[in-house]
């Protein structure tokens, strides 16, 4: 089980559990194991954010803003900081725009998809600064 596959569990479980966020732990390659966690945000059913963690660290997170279950934001995080992010802005399912520092990705996110600042925007990656 891999983490796309892990993570179209998350989606289609997280349409019957409106509201409630969704475990789910997949194998990667070198038996590490990954959890990943979907948030609904605008409680519509559908998963908006799902990240990606280890025991200590989120290490990377997914938003899917136009709402067609692929994910469109991606933030990769290391060691509970900001590592980088990437966006595909056109929705063609390729990535256009890429930030390499958190002020600017945090300056984007406020001016294009502010709902979703809270939940990308962290000063801080360390599991412990989640409420999972
Ligand atoms: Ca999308
Ligand atoms: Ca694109």
């Amino acid at each position: 089980m891999n983490i796309s596959f892990c993570a179209l569990i998350l989606f289609l479980t997280a349409n019957f559990l409106l509201g409630n966020a969704v475990y789910c732990a997949a194998a990667r390659p070198k038996d590490e194991m990954v959890q990943a966690m979907a948030i609904d945000i605008d409680k519509d059913g559908e998963a908006d954010v799902v990240y990606y963690f280890d025991d200590e660290n989120i290490n990377m997170a997914e938003a899917d803003i136009n709402k067609d279950g692929m994910p469109d934001v991606r933030v990769y995080a290391q060691n509970g900081k900001f590592k980088s992010a990437e966006a595909d802005t056109d929705y063609d399912g390729k990535v256009d725009k890429k930030f390499t520092n958190a002020s600017d990705f945090g300056a984007w996110l406020n001016q294009n998809n502010p709902e979703l600042e809270d939940y990308l925007n962290r000063p801080n990656w360390k599991k412990t600064m989640f409420n999972f």
